[in-house]
């Protein structure tokens, strides 16, 4: 399988038919450049803390973008452009009615199409991982998750895989560099737009209880804050449910 690279930003892209888990590739990297590994399988694909990917052959995308970063800012805002740059295509290309999940999940028909897993690297020069999966082609699911998961097949049939990945990664240049040359802003209005979460009511867990609270704002930076009790308080971590669904 051929995934073209359209951008200056990704100097090369590594492809392997099976690996335990894309983000572990990247880690190991010794390159001292930006570039993404891709794979066909993923035998220990790998969610947020100790959870697993659903990772089956040849069906889906599991790659990680590998990012040399200045500043660390640019950990945290670097996941809402990928976010962002996801959306967009599934949007405006594909024509997906989606949206996007605090903090950068997707969905569609509020089931997950897409998980992104960040970690980093630190030392001589600082480096991002921005591991993403997205269900291309899978059409059934595993018990465990078809009640959470869906795909893109699932919603318009089977899509050209390759195709969505190039396309993902000249959007991710683009909005990255906007970001670069501008900074944070206007890459967090469209976040905001695409997740439509203020004024939302999510179900979260504050303080060890679980909880419906209504989201007030998103600061600069990309966090939220939530009323309790007329207390606002600022969510950093963790993980949200929609109780209120969109129509978009
Ligand atoms: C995520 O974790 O959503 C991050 C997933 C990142 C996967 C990519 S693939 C390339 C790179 N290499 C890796 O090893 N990982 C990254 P989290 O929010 O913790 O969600 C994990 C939970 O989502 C699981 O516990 C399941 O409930 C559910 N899940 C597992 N596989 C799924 C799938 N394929 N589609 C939708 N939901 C899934």
């Amino acid at each position: 399988m051929i995934f073209q690279n359209n951008t200056s930003l990704f100097k090369l892209i590594n492809h392997f038919e099976e690996t335990e888990s894309t983000n572990d590739l990247a880690k190991n990297s010794k390159n001292n450049f930006n570039e993404v590994f891709i794979t066909e399988f993923q035998t220990k694909g790998r969610g947020r803390l100790t959870r697993s990917w659903f990772s089956p052959k040849g069906e889906n995308l599991y790659f990680s973008l590998k990012l040399i970063i200045e500043n660390n800012n640019e950990i945290y805002h670097s996941l809402f452009i990928s976010s962002v740059a996801i959306y967009e295509i599934l949007k405006n290309i594909y024509n997906i009615n989606c949206e996007i999940k605090w903090p950068n999940d997707l969905l569609i028909d509020n089931k997950k199409v897409c998980g992104i897993l960040s970690e980093t690297v630190f030392g001589e020069r600082n480096i991002l991982i921005v591991g993403i999966g997205i269900n291309c082609n899978t059409i059934d699911f595993p018990d465990e998750i078809k009640n959470i998961a869906v795909s893109i097949a699932n919603k318009i049939g089977k899509i050209d895989k390759t195709k969505l990945f190039t396309e993902i990664l000249e959007n991710f240049e683009k909005n990255y560099n906007f970001y670069k040359k501008n900074g944070f802003d206007y890459i967090l209005s469209k976040w905001i737009e695409y997740s439509q979460i203020v004024n939302r009511h999510i179900i979260t867990t504050v303080n060890g209880i679980k909880q419906t609270v209504k989201v007030v704002k998103v600061d600069n930076d990309g966090y939220i804050y939530v009323d309790i009790d007329n207390k606002i308080l600022k969510i950093i971590s963790g993980d949200i449910e929609y109780v209120d669904s969109i129509n978009n």
